[in-house]
């Protein structure tokens, strides 16, 4: 068994995908520890992983951090609850730029999604360096931004989801009474890396704290902006039995929603950081 394998990066910016890369080898130390370290250089990896099992999913999972049970998505049961179902057919999906659960206190650090059903054409996801974009600020923005924390908030997605009907509104009572906030750097660095990288993203981030109104939203909407920048992105076209995982401290994604009616179900697990989520 080999635990060797070749990464090719896939976008200038972030992205990379692991060939070669042999799959009885997927949850030993030795290949983890070289995912780990791809995955700190390139933010998103594409392994093509076919057969995994959801024993192997966990492994990998445990390796980077504390498994999440998510709240709000199913998952597949018994021995299994970490790994959480987004299934269209059930309505669900993620068609926003958002870092995974950025309301909470130490939002997950890196996310695996498994590709299970896709359909025929569309269903991408996009991810866009979040380190690249805050590199290419100027650096009167970057003293500008230093220092100041935002607030992250579930309500305004649950809002939206409301509208679109694809929550009830008793679900959409506990969720907004379960207060889902909280107040974070603009700027984080990363505790493997040590890059910088902005922490903010348009589904979450409601404004920043002690600014004025409108000070906070044309700051919010020009980093927003930035960030959407194409030369800062990276774009998956998924096959059956893809893994991507993502680490949540460097990269923005956004799970494209064009291919109704057809079905997507992806498998996916988020991980907690067993110390800080960020330097
Ligand atoms: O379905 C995807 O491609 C990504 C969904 C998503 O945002 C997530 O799993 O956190």
């Amino acid at each position: 068994m080999s635990s060797s394998f070749i990464v090719r990066p896939l976008g200038p910016s972030l992205g990379a995908e692991v060939l070669d890369l042999d799959p009885a080898s997927v949850a030993l130390p030795q290949t983890l520890a070289a995912i780990e370290a791809a995955l700190v250089k390139h933010e998103a990896l594409v392994l093509h992983v076919p057969g995994l099992t959801p024993e192997q999913h966990l492994a990998i999972a445990r390796y980077f951090g504390e498994p999440e049970v998510h709240t709000f998505y199913p998952n597949l049961g018994e021995g299994f609850e970490q790994i959480t179902v987004i299934d269209s057919k059930l309505g669900d999906r993620a068609d926003m730029w958002h870092h995974d659960e950025s309301f909470l206190p130490s939002p997950p650090i890196v996310t695996m999604t498994h590709a299970q059903i896709l359909p025929p054409c569309g269903g991408d996801t996009c991810w866009t360096s979040m380190t690249t974009a805050y590199d290419a600020l100027s650096a009167r923005m970057k003293q500008y931004l230093e220092g100041l924390h935002a607030w992250h908030d579930m309500n305004g997605p649950m809002t939206t989801a409301l509208r679109q009907n694809v929550v009830t509104h008793e679900r959409y009572v506990e969720v907004i009474n379960m207060n889902r906030r909280h107040l974070h750097p603009l700027v984080i660095q990363h505790p493997v890396s040590g890059r910088k990288a902005l922490y903010l993203s348009p589904t979450y981030t409601t404004h920043i704290d002690g600014l004025a109104t409108p000070e906070s939203d044309a700051i919010l909407a020009y980093l927003h902006a930035h960030c959407q920048h194409v030369q800062f992105g990276f774009r998956h076209r998924w096959r059956v039995g893809d893994m991507v995982l993502w680490d949540n401290r460097s990269v923005l994604h956004n799970a494209i929603l064009d291919y109704q009616p057809h079905q997507r179900r992806m498998q996916r697990t988020s991980v907690f950081a067993r110390g800080p989520f960020h330097a």
